[in-house]
């Protein structure tokens, strides 16, 4: 049975995610965000679903097992569960997304619903910069938009 989620982004930048999932595969991550400016932007599930104080609530990046910062490429043990890597915005400041995770889930003890999805001003140098920052958040600078991801209809 094929699961759906949503996440309205908003902020200094805007836009809608949908997230699909069939059975226990992998999650697929569409949409577009506008309002960025043009290139890499770390972009992450983080651990609550709360925005009472903007994006700052919604915590640190959704980290199951205790792990270090990382690409989303990763294997487990060595990202976080909410490590999705980077989106790149164009010129008109755009970024299409269409990605897909194994990580995360739509249901279970992965589940990615009632979480956070946020956007930074800044990549996500995968926790390779050698930042005091890179291990944690990728040093991936301000919270440029994000959204509770809540569950939708099919
Ligand atoms: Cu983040
Ligand atoms: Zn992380």
């Amino acid at each position: 049975m094929a699961k759906k989620a949503i996440c309205v982004l908003v902020g200094e930048a805007k836009g809608t995610l949908t997230f699909t999932q069939e059975g226990n595969g992998p999650v697929s991550i569409t949409g577009e965000v506008s309002g960025l400016k043009p290139g890499s932007h770390g972009f992450h599930v983080h651990e609550f679903g709360d925005t009472t104080n903007g994006c700052v609530s919604a915590g640190p990046h959704f980290n199951l097992d205790g792990c270090e910062h990382g690409a989303p490429a990763n294997n487990k043990g060595s990202r976080h569960t909410g490590d999705l890597g980077n989106v790149e915005a164009n010129a008109e400041g755009v970024a299409t997304i269409d990605l897909k995770d194994t990580f995360i889930s739509l249901q279970g003890m992965n589940s990615i619903v009632g979480r956070s999805l946020v956007v930074h001003a800044d990549p996500d140098d995968l926790g390779q910069g050698g930042h005091e920052l890179s291990k944690s958040t990728g040093n991936a600078g301000a919270r440029q938009a994000c959204g509770i991801i809540g569950f939708a209809k099919v």
